[in-house]
C-alpha cells in the first residue's frame, strides 16, 4: 500500500495543531516544480535544454538552461501556493514577493532550485535545495524589508529538504519531527514514501572533500584529513567525491562519514551558501542524528547578515565531526 507524499503531509499535518494546511500547499508546490525539473532532466540529452543560458547569476555563475528552467519552474509553482510571502533563490539577487499580507503571506521558502548543475552535461546527479521560514511576527507588507526576513539563524527553520535526480529522484525533507525519504514513482508520478524515520549512522567508511583545494585549506583541516584517513578514528577511510553537494549529502546520511567544504584562499568564507544549502541539509542532519559545523560553531546558530552569504560547511556523523570540532579545540589551544 504505497502513501504519497500528499497522504504523508496531510496525516502529519493533524498532529500539528496549528498547521492550517499552507504548509501543505507550499510543499506541494516545491514537488510539483520538481516532478517538473526532473522530466526535464530525463530528456536533457535529447532536447536543447543542456549547455549554458548565456547569462550569469548573482553568484556570477555561468547559468545552464537547466537553471534558469529549474528557477522558474520553482517561482512558478511556489508563486501559486496559499500561505507564500516571499522566496529567496540562489539565482536572483534579490527576493522575489508572492503576497505580503500578513493574514496571508505566513512563509519563506529560500531555495537552490539546481544545485551542481554544471554536472549535468556529463551525465551526474544534481540536485534541488529548499529551506521554509516563518515571516517574523509583526511584520508589515514592506518590500524593502523581505530580505531581512529571510536572515534567520538555521534552528528557526520550520522545514528543509532536498530533491536528488540520480538513477531514481528521490524527495528528503524534514519538518523537525524526524527525516522522511520518498522516491518518485513514474508509473503514477507521486513521490510516494520509502524512508520513515531516516538515521546517519554514528560513523561511516567516507569522507568526502574536494582534495585539489587542500594546499588552500587551514591547517586544522589538512590535519583533520591526515588523521582520519591514518587510522585516528580506528578504522580505514574511503575517498568519494562526487562534486554535487546533494549527492555529496545524500551519501553522507545513507552510509555516513563526513562531508567537508573548508575555507580556500579563493573562497575565504566558504564556497557553499547558508541559508539554502548549508542551513537545509544541517537540520536534515541533525534531525538525523548527525552534526553539522563550522570551525567556530553550530552551523545552525549562525545569525545570517545577507541572503546569499557563505559558509565553511562540515556535516557527517557524530563521531567524525566530534572528531574535527576537538581537533579545533586542540590545535586553537596550541
Ligand atoms: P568544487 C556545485 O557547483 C557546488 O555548488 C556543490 O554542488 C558542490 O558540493 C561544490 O560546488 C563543488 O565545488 O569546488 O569542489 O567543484
Amino acid at each position: 500500500m504505497i502513501i504519497t507524499v500528499q497522504q504523508h503531509l496531510l496525516q502529519q499535518q493533524r498532529n500539528v495543531s496549528e498547521a492550517t494546511g499552507r504548509f501543505t500547499w507550499l510543499m506541494h508546490g516545491i514537488t510539483l516544480a520538481t516532478k517538473m525539473v526532473e522530466s526535464k532532466i530525463r530528456s536533457a540529452g535529447l532536447t536543447n535544454i543542456l549547455g549554458a543560458y548565456g547569462e550569469t547569476n548573482v553568484q556570477g555563475e555561468q547559468q545552464q538552461k537547466l537553471d534558469v528552467y529549474a528557477n522558474q519552474a520553482l517561482l512558478h509553482c511556489l508563486g501559486l501556493a496559499e500561505g507564500v510571502a516571499a522566496l529567496v533563490s540562489e539565482e536572483d539577487a534579490n527576493p522575489i514577493t508572492v503576497d505580503l499580507n500578513p493574514d496571508n503571506g505566513k512563509y519563506l521558502v529560500v531555495f537552490d532550485p539546481l544545485d551542481g548543475s554544471s554536472n549535468i552535461d556529463v551525465n551526474v546527479n544534481v540536485g534541488t535545495i529548499f529551506s521554509v521560514l516563518r515571516r517574523p511576527e509583526g511584520t508589515e507588507a514592506n518590500v524593502g524589508d523581505v530580505a531581512n526576513w529571510a536572515l534567520q539563524p538555521g534552528y528557526k527553520q520550520v522545514a528543509a529538504g532536498y530533491v536528488l535526480y540520480g538513477p531514481s529522484t528521490i524527495l528528503v525533507y524534514t519538518a523537525g519531527n524526524g527525516v522522511f525519504g520518498f522516491t518518485l514513482d513514474p508509473s503514477v508520478g507521486a513521490f510516494v514514501l520509502t524512508n520513515e524515520k531516516m538515521c546517519m549512522p554514528e560513523q561511516g567508511p567516507y569522507y568526502s572533500t574536494n582534495e585539489g583545494n587542500a594546499h588552500d585549506w587551514p591547517e586544522v583541516y589538512r590535519e583533520y584529513i591526515r588523521r582520519i584517513t591514518s587510522g585516528a578514528l580506528g578504522q580505514p577511510y574511503g575517498g568519494r567525491y562526487i562534486g554535487s553537494l546533494v549527492a555529496d549529502f545524500h551519501r553522507t546520511l545513507h552510509k555516513g562519514g563526513v562531508f567537508l567544504y573548508p575555507p580556500t584562499k579563493k573562497t575565504p568564507g566558504g564556497k557553499l551558501r547558508l541559508l539554502y544549502e548549508a542551513n537545509p541539509l544541517a537540520f536534515i542532519a541533525e534531525q538525523a542524528g548527525g552534526m553539522a559545523v563550522t570551525e567556530t560553531g553550530r552551523i545552525l546558530d549562525i545569525e545570517p547578515t545577507s541572503i546569499h552569504q557563505r559558509t565553511p560547511f562540515v556535516v557527517g556523523s557524530m563521531v567524525e565531526v566530534k572528531a574535527f570540532k576537538d581537533l579545533v579545540a586542540e590545535m586553537g589551544s596550541k
